[in-house]
């Protein structure tokens, strides 16, 4: 006979368990596009403590969509190895041009990620930063209903000796640090420059480029490292996204 009870309580102690040993983090990753997922793949992959918070329902940022919801996305030449790593089928369009389905990319980064160790959680919303010492220390989250009704709900909070950005093009944990703490960032203005026009060749470069700490205890990348530092946009070309993720956790790793 099963038992209601015991599925309930395997649920929450289960969950309770998994997001407090989230509490006090190597790497914090807000976001679960291309360049979080794989931020927190090879960081978890390197033996970090690493969780990955995603406001939505369906982790996997824009890939689903594909480019304008035909659900395939590209990849050039360069982020080959990336999409290997992943065990991902490589299907040849023409020299230097690969396609991948939006929908097997999602899951292998997905299930990948998670079978390393990262800590996945869906609908919680980071709507603020732990700020102490000068340097971004933490997360503050909620669930995100609460944030979508507007209920007046207190958050919880977790610390992290690292934090990235990685949501994509609105760039909010950048947003959140300059607009609460009116801080410098470690940009040409000294504030975000916001994304520039199409152009997919330079776009790809200068996520990758862009991918850095931006203020002490936070770096940026994906499409945020675009906005902050005002490279361009290239459309559904994700070969960028994947090595900026990668870029992003091997420069923490370095310093954990
Ligand atoms: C929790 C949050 C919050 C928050 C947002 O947009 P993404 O897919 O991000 P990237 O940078 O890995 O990939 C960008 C790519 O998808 C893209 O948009 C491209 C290539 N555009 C080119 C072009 O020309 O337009 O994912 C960001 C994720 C999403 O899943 C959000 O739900 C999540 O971040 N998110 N999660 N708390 N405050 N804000």
């Amino acid at each position: 006979m099963l038992n209601e009870i015991i599925i309930t309580k395997a649920i929450l102690d289960t969950y309770v368990a998994k997001l407090k040993e989230a509490l006090e983090l190597d790497v914090a990753i807000v976001g679960g596009g291309p360049s979080g997922l794989v931020a927190g793949y090879y960081l978890a992959k390197a033996g970090k403590r690493v969780a990955l918070f995603d406001k939505k329902l369906s982790i996997g940022g824009g890939i689903w969509g594909g480019g304008m919801m035909f659900n395939e996305i590209v990849v050039q030449d360069a982020a080959l190895p990336v999409i290997k790593e992943f065990g991902i089928g490589v299907k040849k369009y023409e020299e230097g041009y690969y396609t991948f389905g939006a929908i097997e990319t999602v899951a292998a980064l997905i299930y990948r990620a998670i079978e390393h160790g990262l800590k996945i959680f869906n609908l919680i919303t980071v709507e603020d930063i732990v700020f102490k010492d000068g340097r971004v220390s933490g997360l503050v989250v909620n669930w995100s209903p609460t944030e979508i009704t507007g209920l007046p709900v207190d958050p919880l909070t977790l610390h992290s000796h690292f934090t990235i950005d990685a949501t994509g093009h609105p760039a909010n944990v950048v947003s959140v640090l300059v607009r609460k703490m009116g801080v410098k960032l470690n940009t040409e203005t000294g504030g975000i420059i916001g994304e520039k026009s199409m152009d997919a060749e330079l776009g790809e470069m200068h996520t990758v480029n862009n991918t850095k700490e931006v203020f002490p205890g936070l770096y940026v990348s994906g499409m945020a490292a675009n906005t902050v530092y005002g490279g361009y946009r290239m459309g559904p070309i994700f070969g960028g996204m994947l090595l900026s993720g990668k870029k992003a956790a091997e420069e923490i790793n370095e310093r954990l």
